[in-house]
Formats: structure tokens, C-alpha cells, sequence
């Protein structure tokens, strides 16, 4: 069977042009030649998925389960072309009937389902998953506008639906159909299929699930819709805004309703492959991504007691053994509690487990702080992770340690064996060989290819640190990306970039931790400088990219403070000439894709303990970026691989500012009027030429926020910042030094790559063969 499937595929390989002519004639009645690209897009998309359908599935005795609300998967013509190897043959054949593949890729919509670092992750994770040749499958929802998109009109974020799904996609609808009840409600789902290829290895499946009666028509004006009309709304949006109750309830309906698919898609195979349900934890480990699938436990066990025989202790016993967490933050606001009351009203049937689940809990353990559900009769999701699940992992070493040592310390010491740390990565597949073809073949013409498979292999770059022709063709391969990025900014913003200048670049989900403003009041004060006649000695150019969640307001002021710099500044006849600032408007993994390989310095400046990793940190570095950074996530795994000389790090460590907030003793004020540089840029926030060109109401509720609270302590490391940040600029001048530092930064990421990451999950928590 595996042979003849092969063969199968093989023959399609060989006859890639007759075959996409077929298929040109079938769909379009076109020779290819005679194809526009968005026709070309769909031959193509037709000629790859025949080519994986027939491609061997891994195989193996035990399957995990990845279960995540997000999959933020990007375009997929490029990485499957790439990871089925047929991405040069393709290119010839297109280029010889006047084609160009790069423009046929920018044709691709790109799947609009996930939000940020947690979705990317569970995307990367898959390719590595398939490319080790492990047999696993994500399940998650098939969002129909996904995460909302991003519009800039006057300076402020609107939001509008992302309308993502084509006729002709990526996504197989099959004729799997679970029945899913919310209480006595129910609905009907429907499975979809995408393929994951791995590289020169075989394929697994994302499993995205979806209601037949959704009606996208519901979605009025930019992102409003009716919360209640569950049928029509289960599967418009990731995240649906959950500033009132409506939206809470509706976000516990699409994680049951994840999770009630899941069970029933596992509960299949387990009954297809003809397995013993009491030994499921042999032949299934279920991933769950954050706290959005936690509900997978309980209701797994309710199945076994009322479906199966199980008794309780059975069922839960075997539950424990096969599902284990993943934490991705420490911030109390994005650990999900929810009201007893609310799964009351979505999945009543659950309830009486998961009391069942917290009654046990209390049996054995007094403190409040390990209860599953507290005093004011909330549901702590993760609590039931921990409790119910046998594996506990941070992703990156220090948030591992904090969550050992304070955050979850409490159940720590209870269950030492279950934690454990798996530092993030990244797949080069995408992030280096898709979205920097030149560095990629550089390196494989001074290196050898071997990298491609063994990421470690970029260490032996290394060996050419002392090689001027290397170093020249590392600045000249950076500077080709930089133009390339800004024409694509020229296009699409309208906003002229010079590739000589410096290009400082914070991308990433807008939260006041991550500290976009810490960057916005450093341009401030640049600006200032520059006025003062103070001018650097080569243009800067700072860009952003991030969304703010529609009901976050200080993170949309944030991004109105960016705009409104951008205005002024870029505006300025004074200060245009030495700096530039962009906001790129919806900020995605395709922009992602240009932005990173373009970077000269890559902000990573979270306040030290909240940022559990970042993964953009590592994607920047493999692409030659250095890193400007906080003691925080992977950025302290960063700087012990690239030691002092190649990294800028700055900023109160995580223990100091865990201290400030035990103590409660961090006042921003302080910093404000014991510092004019702080104070002169914090001021200008609410100043007459920001008032000019910004709204009032959103300025001034930022100012007080940076004045009176200040919860992620901007002000703290503002000083330190801007003097490393200088530095760093200073230092760019050196040319020589800069460049090795690149070499390094790019020889050292090689611990980063997901392929390390899944063999340590493999290792100690699914033990796949
Ligand atoms: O903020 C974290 C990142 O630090 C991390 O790299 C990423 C993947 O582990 O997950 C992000 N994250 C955390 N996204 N959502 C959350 C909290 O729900």
C-alpha cells in the first residue's frame, strides 16, 4: 500500500507540467501560459493537494493530539512546495511559460486563524511534528473571518472581517459529522481537512471543525454581530470580543464545542484502530494549547462513565494519563476562571464533573490557592489542567522557573514531577528557506545544506567569522531584503523607506507588557533630540506591526500614539531626513515574513517575567537581526547562546520586578519627576503637537495611564533603554563588528529550530515511537 501510494505520487512529480496543464485546461479551458496568477494559484493549489493526498501519512502505535484554539498556519502554496521538494521544478516550469512564482504566492489569501506567538507556535509545531515523521493531527475550529483585520482610519484601529475562505482553498471539507450538545441544544458539526506536509517526509492533518449553519450575512457593521444566535456565530470569529456577558458566553461555546469534536474524533480512531479505551494513554496523547481546550478532560471523562462503563475513578485515572498543558503566560487576566454560572448555561452536562473533579481536589488539599473552584464560584481552567493531566510545561526556561517558583508554586509542590520546561522554537522551513531564499542558498553554498535537516549545522558558519567575503555577502544579502521591504512599503503604506538607514522593527501582538510604548517614547525623545539639532549619525527607521484586541482601549491608544508620531515625524521637513516611523496596517505572518528577514535591530523589550517566550525573537536572529532586549522569555536563552557582545540587553531582571509587585512599591510618578528625559517625553504625549494631529480622549487616557498606574512599569526601564538603544545605533557604524555579530546570531539560532523543541516533547511527555 505504502509503496503503491508512493509510486503514486512519484508519477504525479514527474508529470508536474503535464498535470497542471490538464488541470489548467479542466478549470480555465487555458494552456497555463495563457493563465492570469490568481488562475495559475488555483491549478496549483489543485495540482499540490492530489499530490499530498496520495503522499504516506505518518504512521504510527501512538498519536498525539494537538488542540489549540488557534492554528495562525500562514499562506501554505510556499512551505508545501518547499516541504514536498517540487519548489524549483515548479519555478522552472512557471518561468518557461513567462510566470513568475513570487507573484503567484502573493496571490494566496492568507488563512486567518490564529492571533499570535501561541497560534504560530501550534503551526510550526505541526511541520516539525510531520516532518520527524511522528504521527499527530491539530484540531481546532474553522473560523470563517478568523482574527479581525486591521484598518487604520484617522489614526485609530477599526476592525473589520477578515474574509479568508475561497472557493478553491486549502481546506478539504470531508463527511465527518459529529453531533455536539449544549445542553439540550443541539448542533451539527462539520469536519474540514488541511493537509500539513512535512518536509521530504510524509503528511498528518489539521482537523478544523465547523457548524453547517453558520451565516456569515449576520456580521453587520465592521465586526458586530448577534452574540446570542449561537447556530449563525459559533465559527465567525477567533476571540470574539468579551466585554460582556454575551461575548464570555459565547467564547465557552466554541471551546466546548472544540472540545466536544475532539473527544468524538479521538474516541473514532481509537475505535477504528480497534484499541482498548482503558489503555488510550498507549495509543493517544492529547496536547492542550493554553487553557481554551481544558474543557477536553472533563468531558472525555464524562463520555467514558456514560458511555463507556467507565467508573469515575477509571475514566479520570485514564484521562490523567493522556492529557497534558501548556502554560503560555503568567498574566492573571489571560488565565481563564470562568463563572460556575456561565457553564451552568452553555454545557450544564459538564457541571456535575467538574464539580465532581474540584470536590476531589478539595478532599486532599486545603489551600485555596489549588482549588479548582474558588469562593466566588469561578472555574480555574488551568487548575484542572494540573490537577487532571500528568504533563506541566512553560516554554522557555525562565518562565518555567517562574512558574515553579511563584506563579504555580502552590501545585509545584504537590506535583514536582509533572513540570517541566520546552523552550519554543521556530521551523526553518518558513522562516528562513521560504522567507529568505538568498540567505538560505548563501548558507548552503558556504555550509552545505545540511542545516536544512539539522538546524545545529549553522554553527559551523562559525568557522567563517574571520571571512570578509562571507561577512560582506551577510550585510549585501540584508540590504537586498531591505529594499525589497521597502518597496513592498512604498506599495502597500505609501510611506518611502531608505534601506541605508537603520531598521528597528518591534512586531507582535500590541500588550502594554510587551511595551510598544516604552519604543513609542524613545522615538519621542529622538524626535526631540533631532529638533535640538542633535541628529544621528544615519537615518533610523522604527517600525511597528501589532493588533490590539478590539476591547483592550489602552492598547488602541497605544496604537494611536504610533500614528500620531508617524504623522508628525514623517511629516517634519526638520526631522524626515534622520528618521522614519511605519505602523504597517494588519500586521500578519505574510507581512511577518518580509519584515523579519529585513531587520537590522529586533525590539524584544517585555518587562522582565511576563513575556513566557516570544518566538519573533528567534526568528529575527535567524535571520540576522540582533537583538535588543529584556532579561525576559527566550531572549535570556538568546543571550547565553550569543553571549554579551552579540545581544543589547537592559532592564530590571525578573526577580526585582516580581519584587516591586510583592512589595507593591513601583510608583511611575517617581520616575517621571526625577527625570526631564522621561518627563519631557511623556508630556509631549498630551503636548500641542500631538493634540494637533491625535484625539484628545485617547492621548490624555494614555498619559494618565503611564502617570498614575503604569501596571508594566514603562517608566522603570525607560532610561536604561534609551542609553543601549544609542549604543546600539553607535555600534552599527561599525560595520565589521556589526556583521559578525550577524554571523553569530545566525550560527547560534539553531537551538530554535521546532525540531528541538517536538523531539524534547516527544522525549518527556508524548513518547511516540
Ligand atoms: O505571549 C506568549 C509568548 O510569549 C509565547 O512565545 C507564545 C507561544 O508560547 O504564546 C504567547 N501567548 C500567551 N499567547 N497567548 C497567550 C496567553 O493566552
Amino acid at each position: 500500500m505504502t509503496k503503491q501510494t508512493n509510486l503514486q505520487k512519484d508519477v504525479l512529480v514527474l508529470n508536474l507540467e503535464q498535470q497542471l496543464e490538464e488541470i489548467a485546461g479542466q478549470m480555465f479551458g487555458k494552456t497555463v501560459a495563457e493563465l492570469s496568477d490568481q488562475e495559475t494559484y488555483y491549478v496549483i493549489l489543485v495540482y499540490v493537494k492530489r499530490l499530498m493526498e496520495v503522499s504516506d501519512a505518518n504512521e504510527g502505535e501512538k498519536k498525539v493530539y494537538y488542540i489549540s484554539a488557534e492554528f495562525l498556519i500562514g499562506k501554505l502554496l510556499s512551505n508545501n512546495l518547499i516541504n514536498l521538494k517540487i519548489y524549483r521544478k515548479l519555478d522552472e516550469f512557471l518561468k518557461s511559460k513567462g510566470k513568475d512564482l513570487a507573484m503567484i504566492e502573493e496571490v494566496e489569501p492568507e488563512p486567518s486563524l490564529g492571533n499570535g506567538g501561541l497560534g504560530r507556535l501550534a503551526a510550526c509545531f505541526l511541520d516539525s511534528i510531520t516532518t520527524m515523521g511522528f504521527l499527530g493531527d491539530g484540531i481546532g475550529l474553522n473560523y470563517h473571518f478568523g482574527l479581525f483585520k486591521q484598518v487604520f482610519k484617522d489614526r485609530l484601529q477599526n476592525a473589520e472581517k477578515n474574509d479568508w475562505i475561497e472557493e478553491n482553498s486549502w481546506l478539504t471539507k470531508t463527511d465527518v459529522t459529529f453531533d455536539v450538545y449544549f445542553g439540550d441544544q443541539k448542533v451539527v458539526s462539520r469536519l474540514y481537512d488541511i493537509d500539513v506536509a512535512g518536509y521530504d517526509s510524509g503528511v498528518n492533518k489539521l482537523h478544523l471543525f465547523d457548524i453547517e449553519t453558520v451565516d456569515e450575512s449576520i456580521v453587520k457593521d465592521g465586526i458586530d454581530f448577534d452574540k446570542e444566535d449561537i447556530e449563525k456565530n459559533l465559527t465567525l470569529f477567533l476571540y470574539p470580543d468579551d466585554s460582556d456577558e454575551a461575548g464570555r458566553l459565547l467564547r465557552i461555546y466554541q471551546q466546548y464545542f472544540m472540545v466536544s469534536n475532539a473527544a468524538q474524533l479521538i474516541l473514532r480512531e481509537m475505535k477504528e484502530k480497534k484499541y482498548d479505551l482503558r489503555k488510550m494513554y498507549e495509543h493517544a496523547v492529547i496536547q492542550i494549547n493554553d487553557t481554551h481546550p481544558t474543557m477536553v478532560i472533563p468531558e472525555l471523562i464524562r463520555i467514558l462513565v456514560e458511555e463507556k462503563a467507565f467508573t469515575m475513578d477509571e475514566a479520570i485515572e485514564v484521562v490523567r494519563k493522556t492529557c497534558a498543558y501548556t502554560n503560555h503566560t503568567i498574566l492573571a487576566e489571560a488565565l481563564e476562571k470562568w463563572p460556575l454560572a456561565y457553564l451552568e448555561k452553555v454545557v450544564p452536562q459538564l457541571v456535575p464533573y467538574i464539580k465532581e473533579l474540584d470536590k476531589r481536589v478539595a478532599k486532599e488539599y486545603e489551600d485555596p490557592k489549588v482549588q479548582i473552584i474558588d469562593e466566588d464560584d469561578r472555574v480555574h481552567m488551568a487548575h484542572i489542567d494540573i490537577h487532571y493531566g500528568f504533563s506541566v510545561n512553560g516554554v522557555a526556561a525562565i518562565h518555567t522557573e517562574i512558574l515553579k517558583d511563584s506563579e504555580l508554586n502552590a501545585f509545584y509542590k504537590i506535583y514536582p514531577e509533572k513540570f517541566n520546561n520546552k523552550t519554543n522554537g521556530i521551523t526553518f522551513r518558513r522562516w528562513l528557506i521560504s522567507c529568505n531564499r538568498e540567505l538560505t542558498h548563501f548558507l548552503a553554498d558556504t555550509i552545505g545544506d545540511g542545516f536544512k535537516k539539522d538546524a545545529d549545522k549553522l554553527e559551523k558558519l562559525l568557522d567563517h567569522q574571520e571571512d570578509q567575503s562571507v561577512l560582506d555577502r551577510l550585510e549585501e544579502i540584508k540590504m537586498n531584503r531591505k529594499k525589497d521591504l521597502a518597496a513592498y512599503v512604498q506599495k502597500a503604506e505609501g510611506i518611502t523607506l531608505d534601506p541605508e538607514s537603520i531598521f528597528d522593527i518591534q512586531i507582535k501582538r500590541l500588550h502594554e507588557y510587551k511595551r510598544q510604548q516604552m519604543n513609542a517614547l524613545y522615538i519621542i525623545h529622538k524626535y526631540l533630540e533631532i529638533k535640538d539639532g542633535k541628529k544621528p549619525v544615519r537615518p533610523l527607521t522604527f517600525i511597528f506591526g501589532a493588533k490590539a484586541a478590539p476591547a483592550y482601549v489602552i492598547a488602541q491608544d497605544i496604537i494611536h500614539l504610533i500614528l500620531v508620531l508617524q504623522e508628525i515625524i514623517n511629516n517634519d521637513p526638520d526631522v524626515s531626513p534622520y528618521m522614519k516611523v511605519v505602523m504597517v496596517e494588519n500586521y500578519n505572518v505574510s507581512y511577518a515574513e518580509k519584515l523579519i528577514p529585513a531587520c537590522d535591530i529586533s525590539e524584544q523589550i517585555s518587562l522582565a517575567s511576563k513575556e513566557a517566550s516570544g518566538t519573533g525573537n528567534m526568528k529575527f536572529m535567524l535571520n540576522g537581526a540582533v537583538t535588543l532586549g529584556t532579561s525576559d522569555g527566550a531572549n535570556v536563552e538568546i543571550h547565553e547562546l550569543v553571549g554579551d557582545d552579540n545581544i543589547y540587553i537592559f532592564g530590571e531582571k525578573s526577580e526585582a520586578v516580581i519584587a516591586h509587585y510583592e512589595k507593591a512599591d513601583y510608583v511611575s510618578k517617581d520616575y517621571y519627576e526625577k527625570s526631564p528625559v522621561i518627563k519631557e517625553a511623556v508630556d509631549f504625549i498630551v503636548g500641542k503637537q500631538a493634540l494637533a494631529v491625535g484625539h484628545k480622549e485617547n492621548l490624555e487616557r494614555l498619559y494618565k495611564e503611564l502617570l498614575n498606574k503604569d501596571w508594566f512599569m514603562t517608566l522603570l526601564d525607560l532610561e536604561e533603554y534609551i542609553a543601549v538603544k544609542d549604543k546600539a545605533f553607535a555600534d552599527y557604524e561599525d560595520r565589521q563588528k556589526w556583521k559578525k555579530m550577524m554571523l553569530v546570531n545566525i550560527a547560534k539560532a539553531g537551538f530554535f529550530s521546532s525540531d528541538r523543541t517536538i523531539a524534547e516533547y516527544n522525549r518527556d511527555i508524548w513518547k511516540l515511537k
